[in-house]
């Protein structure tokens, strides 16, 4: 039997139920994207403000692409169960804020009516960070991509999450409404104004004057978003349901910690966020670069590097005193380059980190994290290099981490078992590396990849050899060796 509202009434001595009349709930939210991030950060924090007795903050969950998580969703009544977990200890809670599900594909009208609504105040998206479409370097939309250019032609059928957003704000001018507050949740660096830019290249393709009221009018804070949340796996679904006595195929695994900063600048309402312990702030920036370079470096470097040594699991990672010197030492080169927000003690956030990353019930796979990198590494390892080379310091850690990058890119493990390289630029550094006989034939190719690479990094001597150097250790003596030379 599945989790469904008929039977979440007999849980309650196992789970904490949503408590609210779920038929009363407003759908203040669309939400695009409803991956396992969503459904343990944004959407647990708005059914906390639903359980608060705020009842205009229920979700529409969209799905841009596939039908999934829709189909996972539409027999449980939107239910699904939070499962909070640290070492031993384990807690969970169905969250009830998922009041619809729509996929874009089959009926983008509709996505396009839930966005243009009186009643929605807000549009979250967790696309990923290749779902904007955008070079991940500079930032700007790629017109080259086929749905951004049929979004760009016609938005007849929007098709990409700006092509939605400037169609639902075309009706809602039209309506006299004013637009909602689009809020990205991803880990794309200022992802507020990345957003805000793409929609406003789509928006002036159509209609300049709705570009200048979207510009007027409309509001994209930037966030930092910040849960650990591992994909779910099927022994996740079955352990649970051997817990519930129902099964749930909607559940998602996370951690205790739980952070989310946002910009404080809507265009129109917003649950109170201070209240269910959002941080508000003027200035996201210092929150972003120090949870890019130190929480996300760290994983992508432990990912390439766990990936090709066959280690699965992060907690398997810092369990290893070389890699836990890796990750303080790329900790150190990173901090150089922020400037932490008042509130954020960069030795105690790292000493967190660190045993977040130790959680060994969360089974985080380093293979989650080693994909879409081409879509990571600037914000999160190539910005903190650049940085120290203008400054004249060399970054040897964060170093053996892009060289990990390049040698996951040739889809073979230190023991010779291969895998598929899952990256939207795959095949551009296939391309690259094809024909290339030495270590340093593969850097300069990669190198050149100038939507990964800014091209002054790129053609400083001092990075290119630091990296070609981790190259070869990493091709010839393999990455725990690279990781014992740290
Ligand atoms: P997921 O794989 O469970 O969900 C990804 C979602 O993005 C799905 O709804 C999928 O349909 C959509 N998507 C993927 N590619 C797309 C594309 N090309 N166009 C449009 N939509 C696309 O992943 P999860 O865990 O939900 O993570 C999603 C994002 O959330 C991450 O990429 C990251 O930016 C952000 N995030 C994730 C955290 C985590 O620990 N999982 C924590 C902090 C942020
Ligand atoms: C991870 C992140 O998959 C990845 O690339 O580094 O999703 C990470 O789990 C989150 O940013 C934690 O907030």
């Amino acid at each position: 039997m599945r989790l469904n509202m008929a039977v979440s009434g007999d849980l309650d001595d196992k789970v904490a139920l949503p408590g609210y009349d779920r038929a009363k709930v407003r759908p203040g939210v669309v939400h695009l994207g409803v991956g396992a991030f969503h459904r343990a950060h944004q959407a647990a924090i708005f059914d906390a403000a639903l359980r608060s007795g705020d009842l205009r903050w229920g979700i529409v969950g969209v799905s841009l692409r596939s039908a999934g998580v829709r189909d996972q969703l539409a027999p449980q009544d939107g239910l699904y169960t939070l499962v909070v977990r640290e070492g031993d200890e384990q807690q969970l809670r169905i969250i009830g804020a998922v009041a619809d599900m729509l996929v874009a594909p089959e009926d983008p009208a509709a996505v396009v009516a839930a966005l243009a609504a009186a009643d929605t105040h807000l549009v979250t998206l967790t696309v990923t960070e290749k779902g904007y479409k955008l070079d991940p370097s500079s930032g700007s939309l790629r017109e080259d991509d086929s749905d951004v250019a049929a979004d760009l032609a016609s938005l007849a059928a929007p098709r990409t999450a700006p092509g939605f957003i400037v169609a639902a704000l075309a009706k809602r001018r039209a309506a006299g409404l004013l637009p909602f507050t689009a809020i990205s949740c991803d880990n794309l660096p200022h992802n507020g104004g990345r957003l805000k830019q793409a929609v406003l290249t789509m928006a002036r393709a159509h209609d300049a004057t709705l570009a200048d009221w979207i510009e007027a009018n409309g509001a994209f804070p930037q966030t930092m978003v910040d849960r650990i949340v591992p994909a779910t796996t099927d022994e996740d679904i079955a352990a649970l349901a051997a817990t519930l006595g129902v099964e749930d195929r909607g559940m998602v695994k996370t951690e205790p910690f739980c952070q989310w900063v946002i910009e404080d600048h809507f265009a129109g309402e917003r649950p109170d966020f201070a209240a269910l312990g959002v941080q508000l702030t003027k200035a996201v920036p210092p929150w972003e670069d120090a949870k890019l370079r130190l929480l996300n470096g760290a994983h992508s470097g432990l990912a390439y590097l766990g990936g090709l040594a066959g280690i699965d699991f992060v907690d398997q990672m810092v369990a290893r005193d070389d890699a836990r010197h890796f990750v303080e030492t790329l900790w150190d080169e990173a901090q150089t380059t922020l400037s932490p927000p008042p509130g954020l003690d960069i030795a105690s956030y790292r000493k967190a980190l660190m045993a977040r990353f130790a959680n060994s019930a969360l089974q985080h796979r380093t293979r989650q994290i080693a994909m879409d990198g081409s879509q990571k590494l600037p914000q999160r390892l190539l910005a903190p290099i650049a940085a120290r080379q203008e400054a004249g310091a060399s970054s040897p850690a964060l170093c053996l981490a892009v060289a990990a990058w390049m040698r996951w890119q040739g889809g073979v493990e230190d023991s010779g078992a291969r895998y598929t390289v899952d990256d939207p630029l795959a095949d551009r550094t296939a391309s690259a590396l094809a024909g290339c006989g030495s270590t340093e034939e593969r850097v300069d190719a990669l190198l050149t990849i100038d939507s990964i690479f800014p091209k002054a990094l790129a053609a400083d001597s001092g990075f290119r050899a630091d990296v070609t150097q981790w190259l070869n250790i990493l091709e010839n003596e393999g990455a725990l060796a690279a990781l014992s030379r740290v």
